[in-house]
């Protein structure tokens, strides 16, 4: 019998996993995350580290219980449009059905937006045989509104190559724009009722700061570099997301799903290791932060685990802000 989770530790150690997603499906807390290969690999800012092969979910009965690995949920050898690099996964529930969706390297090593489908949240899933039409770039994560409208918010700079996309086609030598000029934003697109396209062409969100300015790209504290991810609380819809460069994890809210979002502070410091990916959750009464470091690996870029921490809200909606190695 494995150990009971706890806080700020690793909840699971036979697997290195990484970015990820919680939702409470069937009553339980249920994670997709990266499955993080255990290799050697030279680290680069294109992301070749990075070079998993499959998805396994994990899930917990509650925030005490021991975290249990459903085993493999899909392999990129199983899908025929993918060539490599199973990046950060999301998960949603409709129609009766779970929905995985992924990105990875295309055969012409263009990243791409895929889903997968199961009768069961643990999977496995079987995927689409091609990728989403119009999809681009990486980190796909879905937000299921009150009024059962699906949205899907993706993107990432760098090895996730949303630089090559800021015309809306693609050009390769891509690069992003000047420091003084807005930072390229995340992407969001409707998703259709049977949660498989997009039903308009992905859109550009607007991060803001309190005058209404967009958030310029050299402000790398606070400009969007990967990892979205969209939750309602109290109303208000919450965009928070990866300063990649500074390491951090930051948030804007905004009254409507697509945006603009005012920025307005930091979720979680710095982590172990070079990237930071986080997902937020409410379980019963309380919101949980989902994320990852390479504590585990000592260091490691490529080698993570996920954790997860309680988080707090202020009378006013702002998030407490979280040092996951304060004692
Ligand atoms: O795990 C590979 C990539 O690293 C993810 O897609 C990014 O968000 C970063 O965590």
């Amino acid at each position: 019998m494995s150990k009971p989770a706890q806080p700020n530790e690793p909840i699971v150690t036979h697997i290195y996993t990484a970015d990820p997603s919680a939702h409470v499906f069937e009553g339980k807390i249920y994670i997709y995350p990266s499955h993080d290969l255990d290799h050697e690999n030279t680290s680069n800012d294109n992301g070749d580290q990075y070079d998993m092969e499959d998805y396994h979910v994990l899930s917990m009965e509650d925030v005490n219980a021991p975290c249990v690995d459903h085993g493999q949920a899909l392999h990129v050898k199983d899908v025929p449009w993918a060539k490599k690099q199973m990046w950060a996964p999301d998960a949603a529930y409709k129609n009766d059905t779970y929905y995985l969706y992924f990105p990875a390297r295309d055969h012409n090593d263009i990243f791409r937006l895929g889903v997968a489908t199961s009768s069961s949240p643990s999977g496995p899933f079987t995927p689409e045989p091609d990728y989403i039409p119009g999809s681009y770039s990486i980190d796909p994560a879905v937000f299921v509104d009150d009024d059962n409208r699906a949205y899907i918010y993706f993107g990432g700079l760098w090895g996730g190559q949303l630089e090559q996309w800021q015309t809306g086609s693609h050009i390769p030598d891509g690069e992003g724009p000047a420091a003084d000029a807005p930072a390229i934003g995340p992407r969001v697109a409707e998703l259709s009722d049977d949660m498989l396209t997009f039903k308009d062409t992905p859109q550009e969100i607007s991060i803001i700061d309190e005058n209404g300015s967009p958030i310029t790209a050299g402000d790398e504290e606070r400009r969007y570099f990967e990892g979205p991810w969209v939750h309602k609380y109290n109303g208000t819809y919450y965009l928070s997301y990866s300063t990649g460069s500074t390491h951090q994890i930051v948030y804007g809210t905004s009254q409507s799903p697509t945006g603009p979002f005012e920025f307005k502070g930091t979720i979680l410091t710095p982590v172990i290791g070079w990237t930071t990916h986080h997902s937020i959750v409410q379980f019963q009464d309380k919101w949980y932060l989902f994320y990852h470091d390479s504590s585990l690996s000592g260091g490691a870029d490529n080698k993570r685990s996920v954790k997860f921490t309680e988080l707090k809200y202020n009378a006013d909606g702002t998030i407490q802000t979280i040092d996951p190695y304060s004692k």
